[in-house]
């Protein structure tokens, strides 16, 4: 990422502007991501009304997002009152503090908030780094290992997923250090982990108050290549093309996307990374309502290896506490999509307020999606319409793992968003050929432990306008009888999820459960209520115990869906700040009070991933896992909304 003085900021901004050949207009709406010039003044005005010192270190600095009311008011031409919610860690005090700025030069928010903590910022990774870098004991350590030279060891930062050690549990901040050997510059970081040395480092003071020496495991030697220098790239195929010669069939204006007949907005922050909003369909001349705000509020790696190296304490938040959208890809340095492209760039504050854009970090393109419907009549006609796809992605590095948030748009009316999960499996070192419970050796020694990767979606959908109910939709067998003489009736049993405790739903493949959120004030041409269902796809379930640590930290992945009533404050499921956290928060701690949900503007919140058993076959760089859900069409409209798709020119088929 590159860092901008305020000056070069402006600079940048503009040139943003300009490098984006299909943005026939830029304007300004209420929802846009703060530009660079607006972060940078936020920051400059909360440092000036209160007194900031270099102790004062920011977290996130997000869009203060403007109200429904506010913006069911706006219109476009009226001016826009901008803010930042800006999360401060005070270092010399040990306070979060959440705040409110207004780019008018206003503080309307400095809230201290006791007790919680912020996870560990930028400036504090190097410091601990280079403490435990430079410990005589890591130093020691690692020569009894063959390692002479220190800054031939990729460290990291780690937090604790599991108990913090009783000795040093007494509320600081903690951190601690998994390290690799990287023999040559350009090795696999990930290929020769060594065994059992750990520095655990206080965040706060850059102090290394343990080394764990366990010693005893040599670290595994088989390089894992998988640079083009290395692989030589040797299978080819011949060219594919996409051809798109009128152009694209989207229009950007700004940070609005039209395309067929849908219409949305993007957004992006640090935390969340890419977030979409007020996505709306063009029904035969009337514009619905489909959601407001949909976004991946959370993801948690919990990894389930009782390993004495370490491996049970990893158990990252890479939303909640590293922010998904500070790792967002620059894909001006490569990006796999084919067609004509339109990227939009977007901004970061890092924890010395200093603004970074990143060039081109969302691709926003079209695809082609294969057959959309057909049917050969007994006549011999033959009607087929090929489908094709918008699709608004990023993806993020976060050490060893790339993701990449897939949202799609199809002619049918379906919304679907696929993760795609690549990079490096986290590696330890193990007993070349001992038996390994909770971890897979994909070359001697070298052990990739089993882990799960659970995102939670955060779906606020207006369908049809805000008051929506949610109904549970079960397919059930009727028993063989006189209304069944046959055996074969089944029917679907709904069950409205009225408040809060009953709509904490799990899947039931066998019942082909899905849930659909109703408009009971809108009805089609049939008197029902229009609607549109989440296809649970991608579904998995949490193997950490609840009462452990990270069972508790995120106790949002013990159920499938959650419903809530829309609040702005409640915006992450297992709680604003996670780090360090005691757990129950989020999710839990909301729905206590059991609010009821019927004809109300509900959040549905569902969490989906993936279960990591590796394979050998994942190494050096796993190939693309895929998970994810679909929001799809029920009642919503009279008919398939793809029903007047124009056939494709023939002339490349036949
Ligand atoms: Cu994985």
């Amino acid at each position: 990422m590159l860092g901008l003085a305020p000056s070069a900021v402006k600079a940048r901004a503009l040139a943003m502007r300009a490098a984006h050949p299909h943005t026939s207009r830029m304007t300004p709406h209420p929802l846009d991501p703060l530009a660079p010039e607006e972060l940078a003044e936020a920051i400059a005005i909360l440092r000036r009304e209160q007194g900031l010192t270099r102790d004062h270190l920011f977290v996130f600095t997000l869009l203060d997002e403007p109200s429904k009311e506010a913006l069911s008011a706006w219109s476009p031409g009226d001016p826009i009152d901008r803010a930042a919610r800006i999360t401060v860690w005070d270092r010399a005090q040990g306070l979060l503090i959440e705040s409110v700025v207004g780019l008018d030069g206003t503080v309307r928010r400095w809230d201290p908030q006791p007790g919680q903590k912020a996870a560990m910022l930028g400036p504090e990774a190097v410091a601990c780094l280079e403490a435990a870098r430079n410990d005589p004991r890591v130093i020691e350590g690692l020569r009894r290992r063959g390692i002479d030279d220190p800054s031939q060891v990729h460290m990291e930062t780690w937090p604790f997923g599991i108990d913090v050690p009783e000795h040093l549990n007494d509320g600081r901040r903690l951190i601690w250090t998994p390290m690799w050997h990287r023999p040559t510059p350009d090795a696999n970081q990930y290929a020769h982990p060594i065994g059992g040395l750990h520095a655990v480092v206080a965040v706060d003071t850059a102090e290394v108050v343990d080394v764990e020496d366990t010693d005893g495991i040599p670290t595994p030697q088989t390089p894992g290549p998988y640079r083009l220098s290395e692989t030589g790239g040797g299978v080819r195929l011949k060219p594919l093309e996409i051809i798109q010669p009128e152009g694209a069939s989207f229009v950007v204006d700004g940070w609005e996307i039209r395309w067929e007949r849908w219409r949305f907005r993007l957004g992006h922050c640090q935390r969340e990374g890419l977030v979409i909003h007020d996505v709306r369909f063009d029904d035969d001349g009337t514009e619905r309502t489909i959601a407001r705000r949909m976004s991946i509020a959370e993801l948690v790696i919990p990894y389930g290896d009782t390993g004495i190296n370490g491996a049970a304490r990893k158990a990252a938040f890479d939303t909640g506490e590293f922010g998904f959208g500070n790792y967002a890809n620059s894909l001006t340095l490569g990006c796999d999509c084919l067609g004509e492209i339109v990227y939009l760039d977007v901004c970061t504050v890092d924890a010395e307020g200093e603004v970074h854009v990143v060039q081109n970090g969302i691709c926003l393109h079209e695809e082609d999606f294969g057959v959309l419907w057909k049917h050969t009549d007994t006549d011999g006609h033959v009607e087929v319409r090929r489908g094709r796809r918008f699709v608004a992605s990023q993806v993020a590095t976060i050490d060893n793992y790339e993701y990449g948030y897939f949202w799609y748009f199809h002619q049918d009316g379906t919304i679907e968003f696929e993760a795609k999960l690549t990079g490096i499996v986290l590696t330890r070192a193990g007993v070349p050929g001992a038996k390994h419970p909770s971890s897979t050796e994909i070359e001697p020694g070298l052990l990739a432990p089993y882990h799960q990767h659970l995102f939670c979606a955060r779906l606020d959908l207006d369908v049809d306008g805000p008051g929506n109910t949610v109904i549970e939709v079960d397919a059930v067998a009727q028993p063989m009888g006189p209304a069944n003489p046959d055996g074969n009736a089944y029917t679907i049993r709904e069950t409205t999820l009225a408040s809060e405790a009953r709509a904490q739903r799990d899947i039931d493949p066998f019942a082909g459960r899905y849930w659909k959120v109703v408009n009971p004030s809108s009805t089609n041409h049939l008197g029902k209520p229009r609607g549109y269902k989440l296809l649970p796809t991608g579904a998995n379930w949490p193997l950490a115990d609840p009462e452990s640590v990270i069972g508790r930290r995120a106790r949002f992945m013990y159920h499938h869906l959650w419903v809530t009533p829309n609040r702005p404050d409640e915006l992450y499921p297992a709680g604003d700040h996670p780090f360090q956290h005691e757990g129950l928060d989020g999710l839990p701690r909301w729905t206590a009070a059991d609010r009821p949900l019927e004809d109300t503007d509900v959040v549905l919140w569902f969490t989906f991933g993936t279960n990591h058993i590796p394979r050998t076959e994942d190494w050096p760089v796993m190939p693309v896992e895929r998970t994810g859900f679909m929001l799809k069409p029920y009642g919503f409209f009279a008919r398939s909304p793809g029903i007047d798709v124009a056939p494709s020119e023939p002339k490349h088929c036949c």
